[in-house]
Protein backbone atom coordinates (compact mmCIF):
# COMPACT_ATOMS: atom_id res chain seq x y z
CA UNK A 1 0.00 0.00 0.00
CA UNK A 2 2.94 2.73 1.18
CA UNK A 3 5.08 2.19 -2.10
CA UNK A 4 1.24 3.01 -4.31
CA UNK A 5 0.62 6.39 -2.82
CA UNK A 6 3.88 7.79 -3.80
CA UNK A 7 3.70 6.24 -6.95
CA UNK A 8 0.47 7.72 -7.82
CA UNK A 9 1.25 11.15 -6.84
CA UNK A 10 4.08 11.01 -9.34
CA UNK A 11 1.76 9.95 -11.74
CA UNK A 12 -0.37 12.76 -11.11
CA UNK A 13 2.23 15.35 -11.39
CA UNK A 14 3.82 13.79 -14.75
CA UNK A 15 0.13 13.76 -15.75
CA UNK A 16 0.02 17.80 -14.78
CA UNK A 17 3.43 18.74 -16.28
CA UNK A 18 2.01 17.17 -19.59
CA UNK A 19 -1.27 18.77 -19.13
CA UNK A 20 0.44 21.91 -19.48
CA UNK A 21 2.68 21.46 -21.72
CA UNK A 22 0.14 20.52 -23.81
CA UNK A 23 -2.47 23.41 -22.84
CA UNK A 24 0.24 26.04 -22.87
CA UNK A 25 0.08 26.92 -27.29
CA UNK A 26 -4.23 26.82 -26.84
CA UNK A 27 -3.81 29.24 -24.06
CA UNK A 28 -1.22 31.65 -26.02
CA UNK A 29 -3.52 31.16 -28.96
CA UNK A 30 -5.42 34.96 -28.75
CA UNK A 31 -9.25 34.33 -28.37
CA UNK A 32 -11.39 35.20 -32.02
CA UNK A 33 -12.73 38.55 -32.22
CA UNK A 34 -16.18 39.59 -31.73
CA UNK A 35 -18.20 41.10 -34.24
CA UNK A 36 -21.71 42.22 -33.61
CA UNK A 37 -24.10 40.71 -36.14
CA UNK A 38 -27.99 39.90 -36.16
CA UNK A 39 -29.40 36.59 -35.24
CA UNK A 40 -30.25 35.50 -38.48
CA UNK A 41 -32.54 38.92 -38.99
CA UNK A 42 -34.35 40.78 -36.31
CA UNK A 43 -37.77 40.05 -37.38
CA UNK A 44 -36.97 36.27 -36.69
CA UNK A 45 -35.08 36.30 -33.73
CA UNK A 46 -37.88 38.85 -32.17
CA UNK A 47 -41.10 37.92 -33.75
CA UNK A 48 -41.74 41.19 -33.93
CA UNK A 49 -43.12 41.63 -37.96
CA UNK A 50 -43.81 45.59 -37.55
CA UNK A 51 -39.85 46.38 -37.86
CA UNK A 52 -39.83 48.36 -40.82
CA UNK A 53 -35.98 49.88 -42.10
CA UNK A 54 -36.55 53.65 -40.89
CA UNK A 55 -33.99 54.87 -43.68
CA UNK A 56 -31.99 52.56 -42.09
CA UNK A 57 -31.57 54.38 -38.99
CA UNK A 58 -30.31 52.54 -35.87
CA UNK A 59 -32.95 53.31 -33.81
CA UNK A 60 -35.49 51.07 -35.64
CA UNK A 61 -33.79 48.04 -34.10
CA UNK A 62 -33.85 47.47 -30.76
CA UNK A 63 -30.80 46.37 -29.03
CA UNK A 64 -31.81 42.96 -28.08
CA UNK A 65 -32.13 42.36 -31.78
CA UNK A 66 -27.89 42.14 -32.25
CA UNK A 67 -25.88 39.72 -30.51
CA UNK A 68 -21.81 39.12 -30.10
CA UNK A 69 -20.06 36.24 -31.98
CA UNK A 70 -16.62 35.10 -32.48
CA UNK A 71 -15.51 35.95 -35.96
CA UNK A 72 -13.52 32.55 -36.59
CA UNK A 73 -10.80 31.84 -39.44
CA UNK A 74 -9.63 35.47 -40.45
CA UNK A 75 -6.00 36.24 -41.00
CA UNK A 76 -3.81 38.87 -38.81
CA UNK A 77 -4.13 42.01 -41.65
CA UNK A 78 -7.05 43.36 -39.19
CA UNK A 79 -9.54 43.36 -42.10
CA UNK A 80 -12.67 40.83 -42.75
CA UNK A 81 -10.11 38.22 -44.75
CA UNK A 82 -10.11 34.82 -44.20
CA UNK A 83 -9.99 31.15 -44.49
CA UNK A 84 -13.60 31.09 -45.93
CA UNK A 85 -14.75 35.03 -46.89
CA UNK A 86 -13.12 38.07 -48.33
CA UNK A 87 -15.02 41.30 -47.84
CA UNK A 88 -14.83 44.31 -49.81
CA UNK A 89 -17.30 47.44 -49.68
CA UNK A 90 -17.91 50.02 -52.19
CA UNK A 91 -19.60 51.83 -49.93
CA UNK A 92 -17.90 53.68 -46.49
CA UNK A 93 -15.12 52.72 -44.73
CA UNK A 94 -13.54 48.88 -44.31
CA UNK A 95 -14.42 47.43 -41.53
CA UNK A 96 -12.03 47.11 -38.97
CA UNK A 97 -12.07 43.79 -36.62
CA UNK A 98 -10.95 45.82 -33.84
CA UNK A 99 -14.37 47.65 -34.05
CA UNK A 100 -16.47 44.80 -35.39
CA UNK A 101 -17.64 44.39 -32.13
CA UNK A 102 -19.19 47.78 -31.93
CA UNK A 103 -21.12 48.77 -35.28
CA UNK A 104 -24.80 49.27 -35.35
CA UNK A 105 -27.01 48.67 -38.37
CA UNK A 106 -26.62 52.66 -39.65
CA UNK A 107 -22.97 51.69 -40.10
CA UNK A 108 -21.72 50.66 -43.48
CA UNK A 109 -19.34 48.26 -41.66
CA UNK A 110 -22.10 46.23 -39.84
CA UNK A 111 -23.34 44.55 -42.99
CA UNK A 112 -19.66 43.70 -43.89
CA UNK A 113 -19.09 42.26 -40.38
CA UNK A 114 -22.66 40.32 -41.08
CA UNK A 115 -21.61 38.98 -44.69
CA UNK A 116 -17.92 37.67 -43.28
CA UNK A 117 -20.07 35.82 -40.20
CA UNK A 118 -22.12 34.66 -42.38
CA UNK A 119 -20.33 32.86 -45.04
CA UNK A 120 -18.06 31.58 -42.99
CA UNK A 121 -20.59 29.66 -40.94
CA UNK A 122 -22.11 28.49 -43.76
CA UNK A 123 -19.06 27.23 -45.25
CA UNK A 124 -18.10 25.78 -41.13
CA UNK A 125 -21.80 23.51 -41.33
CA UNK A 126 -20.74 22.29 -44.64
CA UNK A 127 -17.61 21.37 -43.58
CA UNK A 128 -19.09 19.92 -40.37
CA UNK A 129 -21.55 17.91 -43.02
CA UNK A 130 -17.93 16.69 -43.88
CA UNK A 131 -17.89 18.45 -46.96
CA UNK A 132 -14.04 18.95 -47.67
CA UNK A 133 -12.92 16.37 -45.70
CA UNK A 134 -15.00 13.23 -45.68
CA UNK A 135 -16.62 14.26 -49.00
CA UNK A 136 -15.64 16.30 -51.67
CA UNK A 137 -15.09 20.48 -50.38
CA UNK A 138 -18.09 22.57 -51.52
CA UNK A 139 -16.92 26.14 -52.42
CA UNK A 140 -13.92 25.20 -49.68
CA UNK A 141 -11.97 28.43 -50.45
CA UNK A 142 -11.88 32.34 -49.72
CA UNK A 143 -15.18 33.79 -51.18
CA UNK A 144 -15.01 36.96 -52.20
CA UNK A 145 -17.96 39.70 -51.26
CA UNK A 146 -18.37 42.71 -52.35
CA UNK A 147 -21.14 45.42 -50.88
CA UNK A 148 -22.11 47.69 -53.25
CA UNK A 149 -24.60 50.77 -53.12
CA UNK A 150 -25.51 50.39 -56.73
CA UNK A 151 -27.08 47.29 -56.87
CA UNK A 152 -30.74 48.65 -55.95
CA UNK A 153 -32.73 45.55 -54.10
CA UNK A 154 -30.43 43.43 -55.89
CA UNK A 155 -27.79 40.93 -54.34
CA UNK A 156 -26.11 38.55 -57.01
CA UNK A 157 -23.61 35.97 -57.59
CA UNK A 158 -21.22 36.59 -60.24
CA UNK A 159 -20.04 33.33 -62.05
CA UNK A 160 -17.17 35.57 -63.77
CA UNK A 161 -15.60 36.69 -60.81
CA UNK A 162 -17.27 34.10 -58.72
CA UNK A 163 -17.99 36.95 -56.55
CA UNK A 164 -21.15 37.54 -54.44
CA UNK A 165 -22.52 41.57 -54.39
CA UNK A 166 -25.04 42.64 -52.32
CA UNK A 167 -26.93 45.73 -52.40
CA UNK A 168 -28.90 48.34 -50.37
CA UNK A 169 -31.87 48.58 -51.39
CA UNK A 170 -34.67 49.00 -48.88
CA UNK A 171 -33.50 47.06 -45.89
CA UNK A 172 -29.88 46.60 -46.58
CA UNK A 173 -29.23 43.11 -48.24
CA UNK A 174 -26.88 42.13 -45.62
CA UNK A 175 -28.84 42.89 -42.64
CA UNK A 176 -30.38 39.46 -43.29
CA UNK A 177 -28.81 36.49 -43.49
CA UNK A 178 -30.94 34.74 -45.37
CA UNK A 179 -30.17 36.85 -48.03
CA UNK A 180 -26.23 36.21 -47.40
CA UNK A 181 -26.73 32.29 -47.21
CA UNK A 182 -28.85 32.57 -50.07
CA UNK A 183 -26.18 33.87 -52.42
CA UNK A 184 -23.90 31.87 -51.45
CA UNK A 185 -25.33 28.82 -52.45
CA UNK A 186 -24.98 29.90 -55.64
CA UNK A 187 -21.84 30.22 -54.97
CA UNK A 188 -21.57 26.61 -53.49
CA UNK A 189 -23.74 25.36 -56.64
CA UNK A 190 -21.56 26.93 -58.93
CA UNK A 191 -18.01 25.23 -57.33
CA UNK A 192 -19.82 21.95 -57.34
CA UNK A 193 -20.91 22.36 -61.04
CA UNK A 194 -19.27 25.36 -62.89
CA UNK A 195 -21.68 27.53 -64.70
CA UNK A 196 -25.11 25.88 -63.29
CA UNK A 197 -28.06 26.87 -64.24
CA UNK A 198 -27.96 27.06 -67.69
CA UNK A 199 -31.67 26.12 -67.71
CA UNK A 200 -35.05 27.46 -66.48
CA UNK A 201 -35.07 24.35 -64.27
CA UNK A 202 -31.48 24.19 -63.73
CA UNK A 203 -32.16 28.16 -62.58
CA UNK A 204 -34.79 26.90 -60.42
CA UNK A 205 -32.71 24.39 -58.09
CA UNK A 206 -30.65 27.13 -58.09
CA UNK A 207 -32.71 29.48 -56.41
CA UNK A 208 -34.30 26.90 -54.00
CA UNK A 209 -31.11 25.39 -53.03
CA UNK A 210 -30.51 29.40 -52.25
CA UNK A 211 -33.08 29.54 -49.92
CA UNK A 212 -32.73 26.16 -48.64
CA UNK A 213 -29.09 26.43 -46.80
CA UNK A 214 -30.63 29.77 -45.91
CA UNK A 215 -32.94 28.18 -43.50
CA UNK A 216 -30.46 24.95 -43.13
CA UNK A 217 -27.52 27.53 -42.25
CA UNK A 218 -30.25 29.74 -39.81
CA UNK A 219 -31.44 26.62 -38.07
CA UNK A 220 -28.25 25.40 -36.87
CA UNK A 221 -27.03 28.58 -35.94
CA UNK A 222 -30.13 29.45 -33.50
CA UNK A 223 -29.33 25.63 -32.14
CA UNK A 224 -25.59 26.01 -31.70
CA UNK A 225 -25.70 29.98 -29.89
CA UNK A 226 -29.18 29.47 -28.39
CA UNK A 227 -30.67 32.70 -30.32
CA UNK A 228 -34.43 32.78 -30.59
CA UNK A 229 -36.58 32.09 -33.46
CA UNK A 230 -39.34 33.35 -33.33
CA UNK A 231 -41.08 33.02 -36.70
CA UNK A 232 -41.79 29.84 -39.29
CA UNK A 233 -38.45 28.08 -40.20
CA UNK A 234 -39.82 27.57 -43.64
CA UNK A 235 -40.17 31.81 -44.21
CA UNK A 236 -37.22 33.15 -45.96
CA UNK A 237 -35.56 36.50 -45.77
CA UNK A 238 -37.86 37.76 -42.51
CA UNK A 239 -36.50 41.48 -42.23
CA UNK A 240 -35.13 42.20 -46.25
CA UNK A 241 -39.11 41.36 -47.73
CA UNK A 242 -40.53 43.80 -44.79
CA UNK A 243 -39.43 46.82 -47.49
CA UNK A 244 -41.41 44.89 -50.17
CA UNK A 245 -44.30 42.78 -49.05
CA UNK A 246 -47.04 44.11 -47.09
CA UNK A 247 -48.99 41.54 -45.37
CA UNK A 248 -47.47 39.28 -42.05
CA UNK A 249 -45.61 37.31 -41.74
CA UNK A 250 -43.14 38.94 -44.02
CA UNK A 251 -41.44 36.30 -46.47
CA UNK A 252 -39.47 37.05 -49.25
CA UNK A 253 -40.10 33.28 -50.50
CA UNK A 254 -41.33 29.95 -48.35
CA UNK A 255 -39.46 26.48 -48.34
CA UNK A 256 -43.05 24.62 -47.73
CA UNK A 257 -45.54 25.90 -50.17
CA UNK A 258 -47.83 23.42 -51.86
CA UNK A 259 -46.72 24.25 -55.11
CA UNK A 260 -46.03 21.14 -57.82
CA UNK A 261 -44.61 20.60 -61.22
CA UNK A 262 -48.23 21.44 -62.39
CA UNK A 263 -47.40 24.79 -61.52
CA UNK A 264 -44.59 25.85 -62.92
CA UNK A 265 -44.43 29.19 -64.93
CA UNK A 266 -41.31 29.50 -66.34
CA UNK A 267 -39.61 32.41 -63.60
CA UNK A 268 -36.76 30.51 -61.33
CA UNK A 269 -37.70 32.12 -58.06
CA UNK A 270 -41.31 31.38 -58.54
CA UNK A 271 -40.35 28.04 -59.80
CA UNK A 272 -38.03 27.28 -56.86
CA UNK A 273 -40.43 26.73 -54.04
CA UNK A 274 -41.57 23.80 -56.09
CA UNK A 275 -38.02 22.09 -55.57
CA UNK A 276 -37.46 24.03 -52.32
CA UNK A 277 -40.70 22.25 -51.05
CA UNK A 278 -38.89 18.76 -51.63
CA UNK A 279 -35.53 19.67 -49.88
CA UNK A 280 -37.44 20.86 -46.85
CA UNK A 281 -39.65 17.37 -46.74
CA UNK A 282 -36.47 15.50 -47.18
CA UNK A 283 -34.95 17.66 -43.80
CA UNK A 284 -38.17 16.43 -42.27
CA UNK A 285 -38.21 13.21 -42.43
CA UNK A 286 -34.45 12.29 -42.46
CA UNK A 287 -33.39 14.77 -40.28
CA UNK A 288 -31.48 17.59 -40.70
CA UNK A 289 -27.94 16.41 -40.77
CA UNK A 290 -28.57 13.73 -43.14
CA UNK A 291 -30.74 15.49 -45.14
CA UNK A 292 -28.07 18.19 -45.76
CA UNK A 293 -25.25 15.56 -46.92
CA UNK A 294 -27.56 13.88 -49.40
CA UNK A 295 -29.00 17.67 -50.96
CA UNK A 296 -25.11 18.56 -51.28
CA UNK A 297 -23.33 15.56 -52.28
CA UNK A 298 -25.94 14.76 -54.74
CA UNK A 299 -25.57 17.90 -56.81
CA UNK A 300 -22.02 17.36 -57.44
CA UNK A 301 -23.56 14.85 -60.13
CA UNK A 302 -26.20 17.65 -61.27
CA UNK A 303 -25.39 18.73 -65.16
CA UNK A 304 -25.41 22.92 -66.00
CA UNK A 305 -28.61 22.43 -67.73
CA UNK A 306 -30.39 19.65 -65.42
CA UNK A 307 -33.72 18.90 -65.34
CA UNK A 308 -35.86 18.75 -61.92
CA UNK A 309 -36.44 14.67 -63.22
CA UNK A 310 -32.63 14.41 -63.91
CA UNK A 311 -31.53 16.24 -61.09
CA UNK A 312 -34.19 14.06 -58.73
CA UNK A 313 -32.96 11.05 -59.98
CA UNK A 314 -29.75 11.92 -59.08
CA UNK A 315 -30.44 13.18 -55.58
CA UNK A 316 -32.39 9.54 -54.90
CA UNK A 317 -29.35 7.64 -56.18
CA UNK A 318 -27.21 9.63 -53.71
CA UNK A 319 -29.17 9.01 -51.20
CA UNK A 320 -29.16 5.13 -52.14
CA UNK A 321 -25.49 5.16 -51.95
CA UNK A 322 -25.09 7.20 -48.90
CA UNK A 323 -27.87 5.58 -47.13
CA UNK A 324 -29.43 2.87 -48.34
CA UNK A 325 -32.76 2.09 -50.22
CA UNK A 326 -34.98 3.55 -47.10
CA UNK A 327 -33.60 6.65 -47.25
CA UNK A 328 -33.72 6.52 -50.75
CA UNK A 329 -37.47 5.93 -50.79
CA UNK A 330 -38.09 8.85 -48.56
CA UNK A 331 -36.02 11.28 -50.87
CA UNK A 332 -38.11 9.55 -53.84
CA UNK A 333 -41.37 10.26 -52.17
CA UNK A 334 -40.62 13.79 -51.50
CA UNK A 335 -39.74 14.74 -54.99
CA UNK A 336 -42.90 12.05 -55.91
CA UNK A 337 -45.26 14.63 -53.66
CA UNK A 338 -44.37 17.84 -56.06
CA UNK A 339 -45.08 15.63 -59.36
CA UNK A 340 -41.54 15.62 -60.54
CA UNK A 341 -41.60 13.94 -63.71
CA UNK A 342 -39.91 10.35 -63.66
CA UNK A 343 -39.38 9.40 -60.21
CA1 LIG B 1 -27.49 49.14 -42.70
CA1 LIG C 1 -32.95 44.78 -49.58
CA1 LIG D 1 -36.25 33.10 -41.78
ZN1 LIG E 1 -30.84 33.71 -56.10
Amino acid sequence: MSHRTPRGLLAAATLTVAFSTLAAPALAAPAAPQGRIFMVNPVQSSGDQALTDGKDAASAIPEAAYASAALRNLDSSGGLTGKWAYVRSDTGASAKVADAGTYTRHDDQFEQVMAYFWVNEAQEYLQSLGFGSELRGANDRAQPVRINQWGADNSFFTDKKAEIRFGKGGVDDAEDAEVIVHEYGHAVHNAQVPGFGTSEEAGSIGEAFGDYLAVAVGDHADAKYGWPRKADLACVADWDSTSYTSSAPHCLRRVDTDKTYADKVGEVHADGEIWSRALFDIRGALGARTADRIIVNAQFDFAPDTSFSAAAQATIATAEKMYGAKAASTVRAAFAARGIPGV
